[in-house]
């Protein structure tokens, strides 16, 4: 059905109007007014807790938000991305990475594919493979077990084995080393290469089109590596394939017994729960990737079937909607206070921005409102010594997640007490905020005198009322990994949803594309200048100059 323009509805009228009042609330005394506020506003399911009362919102906002999401068609459309229908409506396809993760015996067909049959056939594959390779069933072509791993893949295909990889690794196995090559810049490749042995090493040529430039040209590189080290038959042993393109892995050279299919319906950066996260599985074992999958699925669960005013998608996905349209947030940072998620910013902003970062609607026509924000992050307490000040006294309003465990894989405890400490603070700072008769008591307290108290007062004051998210888990598991990132999964879902915007396709990213392979051509072959601008020429220019 054709969604009226956002600002038209009626939801988003009543909303702009509370927005204006909202604008002169304090968190502070929200907080004052309220004693059950942190009761009230959390919420907790599949081992995630959801804290949101620092946030500018009040009853009638989450009211306003959920009636909007009802008048957008949340509901309907959440249940149509369960059913299997096309709701990638640019590329007609389906859109199940919730299929990948739900138990065997689902029992969802589409089109007259049995998905569940489908799916549980290629984990059984996964677990078969990768209980060899753990086991030291599974030998290099000179007859020693696999030491190390090295997944050859990009976007989708990188970004999620990568992160969880590294998420996990007190699972890991001790005798693999996983390493991760995406760039087309050789120093990539170069870096991994110089780590590993031929005899023992498994390549993972991961690509669901097997076409990704820069993909091939590394899956090539490695294989000449390789065989300038070991005869040809040797491939059977050291390179395996991840794609939904049969033929183009033939033509590659990898045999099709070594290749763990996926499908069309399974988008890229959704993709680590299919055979995309072999890595994952080799790494950890497929006992506790199904444990990862488990997880997933039990958030799945509950963004299915609880009401959107408990719904922790929803609510973020809320939240993050009314700072982003009517607080003005033009930016998220996302704070990891767990340095094993070190690299879950990176993977949410492709999530998030690559999901929602569009300007039209599913029918074509502009987005009347600003979309998705700019994600961007780092672990905590890392990222205080950095670019916090900006947070704190810049002039944007930047909403942050903070992410934490309340108990840690190590046994350093005093440590884990200052990291979780530094996690409240921040949020409370943020919060708070300290005003100006605060600093200046602070100030004269210090015997400061009374010209250098006006003198510094400004710069020490911090406007507070920033608004900001915290989401606790006991522990960081595979199992609470997987409910954390299908809870970004469905927030940017729903987003998407209310903005009316395709979250499943990705067409921004193919100009460059088309534009790289010409300059390419140009850089080792003869200039094309009537086709550039100047600026374009004179880069090229410069580097045909070096070669
Ligand atoms: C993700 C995107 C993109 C994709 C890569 C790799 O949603 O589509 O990041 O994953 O471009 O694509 P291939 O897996 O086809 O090589």
């Amino acid at each position: 059905m054709r969604q009226p323009p956002l600002t038209t509805t009626a939801s988003f009228q009543a909303l702009a109007t509370h927005a204006a009042d909202a604008r002169d609330w304090l968190m502070r005394d929200l907080f004052a007014a309220d004693p059950q506020r942190f009761e009230r506003l959390s919420v907790e399911a599949a081992g995630l807790f959801l804290d949101y009362s620092k946030n500018r919102v009040d009853g009638r906002t989450l009211e306003l938000l959920a009636s909007l999401a009802r008048e957008r068609g949340v509901e309907a459309r959440r249940d149509a991305m369960f059913a299997g229908e096309r709701i990638n409506n640019t590329e007609n396809r389906a859109v199940l990475h919730t299929a990948l993760r739900a138990p065997r015996g689902s029992k969802l067909v589409v089109d007259g594919q049995d998905i569940d049959a489908d799916v549980h056939a290629v984990l059984d594959r996964v677990k078969s493979f990768t209980d060899a390779v753990r086991s030291g069933e599974w030998l290099g072509h000179t007859g020693k077990p696999i030491t190390d791993v090295v997944n050859i893949g990009i976007g989708g295909s990188d970004l999620g084995p990568k992160m969880v990889c590294l998420a996990l690794r007190h699972y890991t196995h001790p005798r693999l080393r996983m390493h991760f090559v995406s760039n087309v810049d050789g120093h990539d490749m170069d870096a991994a290469l110089a780590q590993v042995n031929p005899e023992t090493t498994l390549f993972i040529v991961a690509s669901k089109t097997f076409t990704t430039a820069e993909t091939m040209m590394n899956a090539q590189t490695a294989r000449s590596w390789f065989l300038g080290q070991a005869p040809e038959p040797a491939l059977a042993r050291h390179f395996v394939a991840v794609s939904t393109n049969t033929e183009a892995i033939k033509t590659f050279g990898i045999d099709p017994a070594n290749m763990f299919p996926f499908w069309d319906w399974v988008g890229g950066r959704y993709s680590v729960w299919s055979a995309i996260g072999l890595p994952v599985a080799l790494a950890v074992g497929f006992g506790y990737f199904s444990d990862f999958l488990a997880g997933a699925h039990e958030l799945d669960e509950h963004f299915r079937t609880a009401p959107l005013e408990q719904n922790l998608p929803a609510i973020l996905a809320l939240v993050g909607f009314w700072n982003r349209q009517f607080l003005g947030a033009p930016s998220v940072t996302i704070a990891p206070y767990h340095q094993d998620l070190n690299r879950f910013p990176a993977y949410l902003q492709q999530l998030d921005m690559e999901s929602n970062g569009k300007r039209v609607t599913r029918d074509g026509a502009p987005v009347d409102t600003p979309t998705c924000p700019a994600i961007w992050g780092e672990c905590g307490t890392n990222g205080q010594h950095a670019y916090f000040q900006l947070l704190h006294q810049g002039t944007d309003v930047t909403p942050i997640d903070f992410i934490a465990a309340l108990r840690p894989a190590h046994e350093f405890g005093n440590h884990h007490t200052a990291l979780l400490a530094n996690c409240f603070a921040q949020s409370e700072a943020f919060m708070k905020g300290k005003t100006a008769d605060e600093v200046r008591a602070d100030l004269q307290q210090q015997g400061l005198d009374a010209s250098e108290v006006e003198r510094l007062t400004p710069h020490k004051t911090f406007p507070g009322n920033r608004p900001s998210n915290t989401i606790l888990m006991e522990r960081l598991t595979p199992s609470t990994l997987g409910a954390l990132i299908a809870l970004y999964e469905h927030k940017t879902f729903v987003q998407g949803v209310l903005w009316d915007v395709n979250s499943f396709d990705q067409w921004g990213v193919e100009l460059g594309k088309v534009l790289a392979k010409k300059i390419e051509a140009e850089l080792g072959g003869e200039a094309q200048p009537a086709q550039h601008d100047s600026s374009t020429n004179g880069l090229i220019a410069r580097a045909r100059a070096a070669v």
